[in-house]
């Protein structure tokens, strides 16, 4: 038996804008290759990265969905069933929406693969494939570890994939996270963490977990025992880690070099409106936490969303300017995004405000990195160009040159400023 996993790509993106440099290995993909007790029974194709063989033989095919790829995702599922292929759908989008996910496969999974795998398969080979398979919700399992093989020969970012915790117990009003995991943080068992770094002989990794920081005290004794294995890690963080110093210093000495970090505003009120509470508490700017960042010598990876109702074109410009000002190593202005389930889709709803039909993740029309409803202070139109300009602004070489010339991070030591030029090579090759 022969099982294709799919990641599939943004679909049609704005015309210029190509996103398939600087892709990074699907995680999700290679924990269900684990599953699979035969390794040669399963291969993957990356549409970011290369092209779907949609007419070569197999018997069923896996594929995982965002919103964001989710009109995608149900084009590529189309393909394979026309060929008579089953199709079985999982992951963020699936999960939130499994109405709207089942009308375009055979099977979906909500929830995560490892509880309901073998039982699936088993229905798989008897012909008995459920409609809907509901894996009991939470940590990843134990015992569970990725099958990295799948990734060979394909031209990811030198940096592994890997999973300490899933969750966040914040509850911001954009974000998918909360909703999903239901304000939730669970870390998976450490000696698994420990045990895949030494097996896979990980060395440079991203964490991708939702917020590494959200249980301390865990992550703590992580690090502790991380230290040893001498690696290079980043992950995404929320900024009131810059309170606790002790786990400051274990991240720096377990090898840390840089967070992304959810700015998301330099307005209070927006961050209020946000519900972003780690960073309102005693709201300076950042004043404070950026210097906290810079005196461990972090890399700064900074994300603001855009298009809030607070937002004007003279807001968003400021936060480029504050961006380039403090000198992230990178920075991203995403457009706001209504995703399905949150508290920010259900008031632009109510509002009447969302464009395309209620439903830009399954619109033809829709494209990657447009807005998809009507701001407050400017027009859906000013705000997808705005998004632009930013990333144009930011990565321009006036400001790629301004921001390397911090000696406390991006130009600390030889490692950084090579991954500093790296990677906003490829970002300004992207998105100007
Ligand atoms: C790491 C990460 C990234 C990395 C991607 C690294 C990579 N490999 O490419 C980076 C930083 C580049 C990134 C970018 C973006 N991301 Co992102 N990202 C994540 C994050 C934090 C973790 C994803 C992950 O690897 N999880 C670990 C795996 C093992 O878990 P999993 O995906 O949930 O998979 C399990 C189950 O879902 C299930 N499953 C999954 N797929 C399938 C398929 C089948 C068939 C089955 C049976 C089961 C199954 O089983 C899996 C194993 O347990 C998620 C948050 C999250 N929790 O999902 C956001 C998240 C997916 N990202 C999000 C967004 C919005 C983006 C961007 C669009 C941001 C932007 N505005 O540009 C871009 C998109 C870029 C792109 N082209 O893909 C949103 C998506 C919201 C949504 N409703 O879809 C999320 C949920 C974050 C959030 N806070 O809301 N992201
Ligand atoms: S802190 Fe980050 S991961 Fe947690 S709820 Fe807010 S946006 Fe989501």
């Amino acid at each position: 038996m022969k099982i294709t996993l799919i990641k599939p790509s943004l679909g049609n993106l704005i015309t210029g804008y190509n996103i398939a440099e600087g892709s990074m290995e699907p995680l999700q993909l290679a924990i269900i290759a684990g599953l699979i007790l035969k390794p040669d029974e399963v291969i993957m194709y990356d549409e970011r990265i290369e092209k779907i063989p949609f007419d070569e033989p197999t018997d069923l095919v896996c594929i995982t969905v965002d919103s964001f790829s989710a009109y995608r995702s149900y084009k590529i599922s189309a393909e394979f069933q026309s060929r008579g292929i089953k199709v079985i759908l999982g992951g963020m989008h699936a999960s939130l929406l499994p109405d709207e996910a089942s009308q375009h496969a055979d099977s979906i999974v909500v929830g995560d693969a490892e509880p309901v795998w073998n039982q699936m398969i088993k229905d798989f080979k008897e012909s008995n494939l459920q409609k809907i398979y509901h894996a009991p919700f939470g940590l990843p399992q134990e015992g569970c570890f990725p099958n990295r093989d799948i990734f060979k020969g394909k031209k990811y970012l030198p940096v592994s994939m890997l999973q300490f915790s899933r969750g966040c117990k914040f509850n911001c009003s954009f974000c998918s996270v909360s909703q999903f995991f239901n304000h939730s943080h669970t870390c998976r068992k450490m000696e698994d963490v420990l045990y895949e770094i030494e097996k896979d002989k990980l060395k440079t990794i991203l964490f991708v977990d939702d917020n590494m920081v959200s249980n301390k005290a865990e992550l703590k004794v992580f690090l502790k025992e991380l230290i040893p294995l001498k690696v290079k890690w980043a992950s995404q963080s929320s900024m009131d880690l810059t309170g606790d110093k002790e786990l400051m210093k274990l991240m720096a000495d377990s090898g840390c070099i840089g967070n992304l970090i959810g700015f998301e505003s330099i307005n209070i009120n927006t961050l209020k409106w946000f519900n972003k509470s780690p960073n309102i508490k005693n709201f300076d700017n950042y004043k404070k936490e950026l210097e906290i960042f810079r005196d461990y010598g972090f890399l700064t990876w900074a994300s603001f969303m855009i298009g809030n109702d607070f937002d004007n074109l003279d807001t968003i410009e400021k936060t480029v300017e504050f961006a380039i000002k403090n000198k992230f190593t990178l920075a991203f202005f995403h457009i706001l995004m209504p995703y399905p389930g949150t508290e920010v889709y259900n008031q632009f709803k109510s509002e009447g405000r969302l464009l395309y039909d209620g439903h830009w993740w399954n619109h033809p029309d829709y494209r990657y990195n447009q807005a998809s409803f009507k701001p407050k202070l400017m027009s859906a139109n000013q705000l997808s160009d705005a998004a632009v300009k930013a990333n144009k602004d930011f990565y321009s070489l006036s400001s790629i040159s301004q921001r390397l010339f911090d000696g406390k991070t991006n130009f600390r030591n030889l490692v950084n400023i090579m991954i500093y030029s790296r990677l906003n090579y490829i970002i300004r090759k992207t998105s100007t």
